[in-house]
């Protein structure tokens, strides 16, 4: 494969060439791995920022209809739109986002979209590198918005945080005792917390669900990359399309101020920092995972086991083979 060649496609937005770089991220093959990292260094240089979101929200919030709707309301404005998804669990289901595209029929048929389920891995760390490759893809391939969703199950959205310029908590109406239910972590890294389902009868008890979050909101400690106001908690409808606008420009509100002030800048630099260092982690246990080395390994447990070396004799032993491997 003509990586220069790939790297050039995509920059012109071509959309298969997008989609065969996008398998290519994903794939574990050495050789691959190897293409990608070429393809990413060429692709640095092409100098687009989109506007990265991170979504997440508990499963049947309403993550794939809102995206169906917000995603169709931006390409209306003339934006082109990314979804890209982390779902460590889509080994097993699919992914979540192919397994719904009837929920996003309207935004998967639309030219200036384009939606990807979430790689096939069974690690979230794998799926989140992957991603982040993906994300960048699609940044360079032009696109104005990328959307990252993930079901909010935890430690994933850590991850989305890592690769995302803004955050959004996608929540559903509850009662009181529910508002517990978010986990301060996740509550402490959203930008933006949007209240689904304000509708029909369930109106009201969005609204006063909005009205606990932003309280619960102001509790927090204050972040040095928010503006006064933010973080935010709105109420939209996926469904009926309403609070959608709002919430854009609360968003595209925020994304300007923090470029204003530099937290933008300083947020992707952070992340090119802890992706570096994770690229290096993996890199060292995939060393790890290779035959001489699985084999050396064993051959040193078993002289530990009978007493012959001491536990950090060997150790050392190890790591000065896979300084030399
Ligand atoms: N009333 C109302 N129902 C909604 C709204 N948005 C989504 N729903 C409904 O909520 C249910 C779940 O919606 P999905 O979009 O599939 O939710 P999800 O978060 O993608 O769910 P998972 O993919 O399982 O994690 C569906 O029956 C939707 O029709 C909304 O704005 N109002
Ligand atoms: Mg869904």
């Amino acid at each position: 494969m003509n990586i220069a060649e790939l790297a050039d496609k995509v920059i012109a937005g071509d959309r298969r060439a997008l989609a065969r770089a996008v398998t290519l991220v994903e794939s574990s093959r050495a050789d691959h791995r190897e293409a990608t990292a070429e393809l990413m260094e060429r692709l640095r240089g092409a100098g687009r920022e989109a506007i990265r979101i991170g979504l997440s929200g508990t499963p049947g919030v309403g993550k794939s209809t809102f995206i169906e709707s917000f995603g169709s309301m931006l390409t209306g404005q003339g934006l082109r739109v990314a979804v890209l998804a982390v779902d460590p669990s889509s080994a097993r289901s699919g992914g979540s986002i192919l397994g719904d595209k009837t929920r996003m029929e309207k935004l998967s048929r639309d030219p200036n979209a384009f939606i990807r389920p979430s790689p096939a891995q069974s690690q979230l760390g794998g799926v989140a590198r992957r991603s982040r490759e993906a994300v960048a893809l699609c940044e360079a391939a032009g696109f104005d918005v990328v959307l990252v969703e993930t079901v909010g199950v935890g430690q994933s959205e850590t991850m989305v945080a890592e690769m995302t310029d803004l955050f959004v908590l996608l929540l559903a109406p509850a009662g009181g005792d529910e508002l517990q239910g978010v986990k301060r972590g996740i509550m402490e890294m959203a930008d933006l917390i949007l209240v689904n389902k304000a509708d029909g009868a369930l109106k009201q008890t969005a609204t006063r669900t909005c009205a606990d979050y932003a309280g619960a909101l102001r509790l927090l400690r204050k972040r040095p990359q928010d503006p006064e106001g933010f973080p935010k908690a709105m109420t939209v409808s996926a469904v009926e399309e309403s609070g959608l606008d709002a919430a854009w420009t609360a968003m595209s509100e925020l994304v300007e101020w923090r470029r204003e002030q530099g937290a933008f800048a300083a947020t992707r630099a952070g992340q090119a920092r802890f992706w570096f260092r994770e690229e290096v982690r993996y890199g060292l246990l995939a060393r790890l995972d290779a035959p001489e080395a699985k084999a050396r390994m064993a051959e040193l447990a078993d002289q530990v086991a009978r007493g012959e070396a001491a536990p950090a004799a060997a150790a050392r032993e190890m790591l000065e083979s896979l300084r030399q491997g």
